[in-house]
């Protein structure tokens, strides 16, 4: 039965329904006798294997297809009336052209099926920083992802009340054919249409289609930003707490930095790092002036391997209960589940990710795919901030752009302002790693680490940031770093550990926000002084002198780095904005001088 009387949502339903024709329409209204009911039913047609429960309570496994293991850009459309309006770097079509051969794909493919309706909120349920969405899939996987990502129920369907702003979503999984496989945005019509895939960051259309892509056109329209940035806090030993949001590529390690574990000596003096999110930021202004975020997820979908007890307690000891595991390795003698980095001991009586018979003590082939995932209730995580669930969001002092750059940034600095802020985020690039296809230590350009994400065109995209900053008082406006944890040597070795020691930088970038710490004035912005960045405990690892040498700032190699950032702007063309323009010619003139 339907759980609300909302028109908009059941004319839309309907026609739907006239489309796909399911056999069965079912409702999800958030209770946990629903919810388990369906796992119960996914179990028993095989979708997903049951873990052991005594070792992992409530956890489950399940292997999508070969062909369905990642995010597809280059089937991910942004679908706006012009080319324009999607921009250079986004994959564009006509909507009516899109609609029809989505329509043409999804047509009766829910025959014999049932179709899931999932009113879901992204965000803390009626804060003002949220918004609602609906899903409609076959799946009962995506439903069961979906519960833990996001909230779902009747609650929502009761806060959403008659209005028509919601965003439509429909998911079909079809034959998983990666021939026909679309991911498609229409930002005008606050509609998302997912076809021939099953795979999370393409189906769970909550997240990456909602939260950034959708959102981020919602955001430009209405005042507010949605942004691809963990959410941390830094509570000091005077119990002072001090938000960061932080946007780094994907291999950048965000989830490792947004449950960072600070080192020994910080520990004992009372430092404490808690996550509000790991992956989006709804930005707003607050009544004070400041700006607020919220995690509008409510779980981590983490990519597995690599996760361990040393590298991210949290997130592991998050995976322990009411976990869905994703193309992990399966360990046959005590039904749990495995992956590359878990441990030294994988499994050799095991089942690959693609279902095959697996040991690992032989094996040269993965157990685990690498890029599978675990999604973990938000819930789970020791260390989870208090104000995880504020409708209010929590107040911004610093915004961090990161990326993997062997020699060219230093392990951090800061903007002059926040226009050159927006400069910053606009250059960021990463080296690609040995993790993805392609060339290695190839410059990928990724501004705000929002490349596959901005749902319209980048160059208004970063007006509107300009924008926000115009409307803020500058004493109040979040002050803007880059960090670089990725520097090596010319042997190839980092130079900096990482991982918890990272919250060495993150102090002096509080510091600095504190007006607390002086610091270098160089081509780029503020570097600090090789003094400011506390080393105790980490001497031996990392002399005064390798740190002096990572916050170094090079002129020529930067001198190297303006025609690529000027190839890049070139695609934007007039539109442009002047503000940007004008950043890169004071850093040439920097540069010369
Ligand atoms: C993710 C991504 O899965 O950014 O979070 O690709
Ligand atoms: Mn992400």
């Amino acid at each position: 039965m339907a759980l609300t009387t909302n028109k908009s949502v059941l004319s839309w339903i309907d026609e739907k329904v006239d489309l796909v024709k399911p056999s069965q329409i079912i409702w999800i209204d958030g209770s946990e006798s629903q919810l388990d009911a369906l796992r119960a039913e996914a179990v028993e047609t095989g979708e997903m294997i049951k873990l052991n429960e005594e070792l992992l309570p409530g956890c489950y496994l399940h292997r999508t297809k070969p062909n369905d293991v990642a995010r597809v850009e280059d089937r991910t459309l942004i679908c706006t009336p012009t080319e324009e309006e999607a921009g250079p770097t986004n994959h564009w079509m006509e909507p009516g052209a899109c609609y029809k051969m989505l329509y043409d794909i999804a047509r009766d493919s829910y025959k014999g099926r049932t179709m899931y309706v999932i009113p879901y909120s992204m965000g803390p349920v009626g804060s003002k920083f949220s918004k609602v969405g609906i899903e409609l899939t076959d799946s009962i996987y995506v439903v069961l992802n979906m519960a833990i990502m996001t909230r779902v129920g009747k609650t929502v369907l009761d806060v959403l009340g008659d209005s028509d702003d919601w965003v439509r979503g429909l998911h079909c999984k079809c034959d998983v054919d990666a021939e026909k496989r679309w991911i498609c945005q229409f930002p005008q019509d606050n509609t998302i249409i997912s076809v021939n895939s099953a795979y999370g960051g393409n189906v769970l259309l909550g997240k990456k289609c909602f939260a950034l892509r959708i959102a981020s056109y919602q955001g430009w329209k209405e005042g507010w930003q949605a942004e691809h940035m963990l959410i941390l806090c830094v509570e000091k030993p005077n119990g002072e707490k001090k938000y960061v949001c932080a946007a780094f590529p994907s291999a950048c390690g965000k989830t490792n930095l947004a449950m960072l574990i600070p080192p020994e000596e910080y520990k004992k003096k009372g430092y404490k790092v808690t996550t509000v999110g790991d992956d989006i930021s709804w930005i707003r202004k607050g009544a004070d002036g400041r700006l607020y975020a919220i995690n509008p997820e409510n779980g981590f979908f983490g990519v597995a391997p690599g996760t361990n007890m040393k590298s991210n307690p949290n997130a592991l000891i998050s995976t322990q209960k009411g976990t869905i595991f994703t193309n992990v390795c399966h360990n046959l003698d005590n039904n749990t589940v495995w992956w590359e980095g878990l441990d030294k001991n994988p499994p050799t009586n095991a089942i690959d990710w693609k279902g095959n018979p697996w040991n690992g003590a032989e094996s040269t082939e993965k157990g685990a795919h690498p890029n599978s995932r675990f999604t973990a209730p938000a819930k789970n995580c020791p260390c989870l901030s208090p104000e995880f669930e504020n409708p209010e969001g929590v107040p911004i002092s610093a915004i961090v752009f990161g990326g993997r750059r062997a020699k060219l940034a230093p392990l951090v600095y800061q903007s002059r302002d926040w226009n050159n802020g927006v400069f910053v985020g606009s250059i960021m690039a990463s080296e690609t790693t040995a993790a993805a296809a392609g060339a290695v230590g190839v410059v990928r350009r990724d501004p705000m680490a929002m490349l596959p994400f901005c749902g319209y065109n980048m160059a208004d995209y970063w007006q509107h940031w300009i924008d926000i900053g115009a409307g803020l008082d500058p004493e109040k406006a979040p002050k803007i770093f880059n960090v670089n944890w990725f520097r090596k040597d010319d042997e190839g070795n980092f130079l900096w550990p990482g991982f918890g020691d990272n919250l060495r930088v993150l102090n002096w970038i509080l510091d600095r926000c504190d007006g607390k710490v002086d610091a270098k004035e160089t081509a780029i912005g503020y570097v600090p002084y090789a003094d400011d960045i506390d080393l105790t405990g980490i001497e031996d690892e990392v002399s005064r002198e390798t740190l002096a040498s990572i916050l170094t700032v090079e002129n020529d190699l930067w001198k190297n780095e303006v025609p690529g950032i000027e190839e890049f702007y070139a695609k934007f063309g007039d539109k442009l904005p002047a503000a940007i323009r004008a950043e890169l010619e004071t850093l040439k003139k920097n540069l010369a001088d």
